[in-house]
């Protein structure tokens, strides 16, 4: 007998969409309430999130960008020749193509992506930039462990991780993460990771809350996106962006607060607010050098270099397995 219909409360369907679903119910259900921050990558996300990455507070994107041209050269002393790159997740390849200038002697590059259209569209243009290089997308989703193509099982192997992502999992979520990376990529690989650093609060709230209101928009488009895929009438209008330091936990934590007491429905499910509580809706750790190299040390990475910007705002470093 199927469990589900044995259990006296509504299932959410099992589809693409109902595991969305599930996640919604489950999380405005919890107290506190929260839903998962991978949800904000919509298409109107995804294009909130590129506004974001311009923004004069949000200094991660471009100090990034900055340190991967600055040290590509040492980047690419540590990969050995003909070496196959595996990007985790792989969102626009503009950090990717900073890199691969100083990478000639690169033989394949492998993005890995949950969404496959993505990827081939990208794989497609660099092909045409990089005629040199093999491009194979890997549609996987790479919080699980999976496998690379046949081929490159004995193949040098190195790591790309670029963006601070790393900063969206629990901190015990991160290293288990990191292990599935080394699993994936196998001993003696090099991981070249983006990673944010602790600095000033005023600082960190500013970049997770500026003055043109972008990141609120980002925030508030997770209701829309519940109205729009998941049948929801949720006013976001009676919701505030809020960004804060929480410096016990190190991270920046994103919430969506009811402006007044309310009640909302979600797919013929109702989810009472009180006045001021809120939805958390992101964790973005901050981490600093040695605490990261620590957690790396968790799932068998040793640390060999860690570059910062001059203002010491972010950091990329390289480990090796
Ligand atoms: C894409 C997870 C790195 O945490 O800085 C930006 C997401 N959230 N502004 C970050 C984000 C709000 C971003 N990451």
């Amino acid at each position: 007998i199927d469990p589900r219909l044995t259990d006296s409360s509504p299932a959410a369907p099992i589809t693409e969409n109902g595991l969305f679903l599930a996640d919604v119910w489950d999380g405005l259900g919890a107290s506190p309430k929260a839903l998962p921050a991978k949800y904000f990558y919509d298409a109107a996300g995804s294009a909130l999130f590129e506004e974001i990455t311009v923004l004069p507070e949000y200094y991660p994107t471009r100090t990034e960008l900055g340190i991967l041209d600055a040290r590509g050269p040492a980047i690419a002393a540590l990969l050995p020749e003909g070496a196959a790159l595996v990007e985790f997740g792989s969102g626009s390849t503009a950090k990717l193509r900073r890199l691969l200038r100083h990478l000639p002697g690169l033989s394949a590059y492998l993005p890995v992506d949950v969404s496959g259209e993505f990827l081939r569209e990208q794989a497609e243009t660099l092909r045409g930039d990089f005629p040199g290089l093999a491009v194979e997308p890997v549609v996987a989703d790479f919080t699980r462990p999976f496998a690379l193509p046949p081929g490159y099982g004995d193949r040098a192997l190195a790591g790309f991780f670029p963006g601070s992502t790393i900063g969206n999992f629990e901190p015990n979520e991160a290293a288990r993460l990191l292990d599935v990376f080394g699993r994936i990529l196998g001993t003696g690989a090099t991981l070249v990771l983006g990673v944010d650093l602790v600095k000033d609060r005023a600082v960190l709230e500013a970049a997770y809350d500026d003055a043109a209101g972008v990141t609120a928009a980002f925030n508030l488009n997770l209701l829309h996106r519940i109205n729009r895929e998941l049948d929801g009438a949720i006013d976001p209008d009676s919701f505030a962006h809020r960004a804060v330091f929480n410096e016990a936990a190190s991270r920046i934590e994103m919430h969506l607060v009811s402006r007044r007491a309310q009640t909302v429905r979600v797919a013929g499910r109702s989810f009472s607010f009180r006045e001021g509580e809120s939805i958390h809706t992101e964790n973005s750790y901050k981490y600093t050098l040695d605490g990261f190299r620590a957690l790396a040390a968790r799932a068998g990475w040793a640390s060999v270099e860690a570059w910062t910007d001059a203002d010491g705002l972010f950091s990329v470093h390289a480990l090796r397995r």
